[in-house]
């Protein structure tokens, strides 16, 4: 009867435990949060290679030398040992090694800027964060969301993003991956997502009053049909975004509903980018979005 007590705490306290992953980074729906997935799982368990035997180690010299303890050999002079020389330097720098091959690796493989390969083409979505809000806007299609991003399951987005406010950091956890959004800057994030569903997306960079409000569902359609009926219902609406009601929406507000744009001016993104770069006279002249991308520094680079 204990035992089956004992058995079901058990099971419920697992369960209880797991649950608390569903939807981070530990229940990834898209190739990129899987590798990423596996990548934390992996460097854990070749850490715990150190840490459990150190803690059962020390347990046992705790155990072994202590106070009344008899028939221990007594060594005065003893000041070496080959044996545990080899095993304090050995065993870390092989872990050291293997972790940062596998950290040279996954930093190649995973880096944010490289498109995925897929034999679908990457459709683009431009990213821009505001004070507390964030904007997504399609170029392709014209059509631009208020803290909801859409797109279909199986086919690699391309984020371009940059913030019109303080720093910001991009973030849909079941997806991979967070990168920064910062004025005057562009940078990219190449995602997917391998199941439908709708993500959590965050800032996960404080950035001031309206921070906590400052999410977006991001929308994986089934198919490529159910996103393109949604475009086909975003053009039916009939707010535009136009220079004009961008300084609106720009303004700071606090837990901002969703809201659609049927139209966006042509290089909206790339005027947000551009604001904060006219005292630079390199940067003066007007930009192509590609010339941008490329003549910019990366931000891991630049920080
Ligand atoms: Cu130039």
């Amino acid at each position: 009867m204990l035992t089956r007590n004992f058995k079901n705490v058990a099971v419920a306290t697992v369960f209880g435990v797991l649950s608390g992953c569903s939807g981070g980074v530990l229940d990834p729906k898209g190739q990129v949060g899987a590798d990423e997935k596996y990548l934390i799982i992996l460097s854990t368990v070749l850490m715990l290679l150190v840490v459990i035997p150190v803690i059962l180690l020390t347990l046992y010299f705790a155990w072994k030398y202590r106070d009344g303890r008899e028939h221990e050999v007594y060594m005065p002079k003893w000041s070496h040992s080959k044996k545990i020389e080899i095993v304090v330097w050995f065993i870390p720098i092989l872990i050291i090694a293997i972790l940062a091959t596998i950290t040279w690796q996954s930093t190649q493989a995973l880096d944010p800027y490289k498109k995925l390969t897929h034999e679908k083409d990457h459709l683009t979505i431009e990213v821009v964060s505001l004070n507390w809000k964030w904007l997504f806007i399609y170029p392709d299609q014209g059509i631009a969301s208020v803290n909801e991003v859409v797109f279909p399951t199986g086919v690699p987005v391309e984020f371009k993003i940059t913030s019109d406010t303080t720093m910001n950091s991009f973030f849909i956890p079941q997806l991979g991956s967070q990168i920064y959004s910062m004025a005057g800057m562009t940078t990219k994030l190449h995602l997917i997502a391998d199941e439908p569903g709708s993500f959590e997306g965050i800032s996960a960079n404080y950035s001031g009053a309206g921070f906590t409000g400052m999410k977006f569902k991001a929308i994986a359609t089934p198919a490529q049909s159910g996103f393109d009926q949604w475009v086909k219902q975003r053009k039916a609406c009939d707010q535009v975004l136009t220079p004009a009601s961008y300084q609106a929406l720009a303004e700071p507000s606090k837990n901002n509903v969703v809201q659609y744009y049927s139209q966006v001016s042509e290089g909206l993104f790339q005027q947000v980018v551009m604001k904060y770069m006219h005292d630079n006279p390199d940067t003066a002249h007007p930009h192509s979005m590609d010339h941008l991308a490329q003549a910019q520094p990366r931000v891991e680079e630049s920080l």
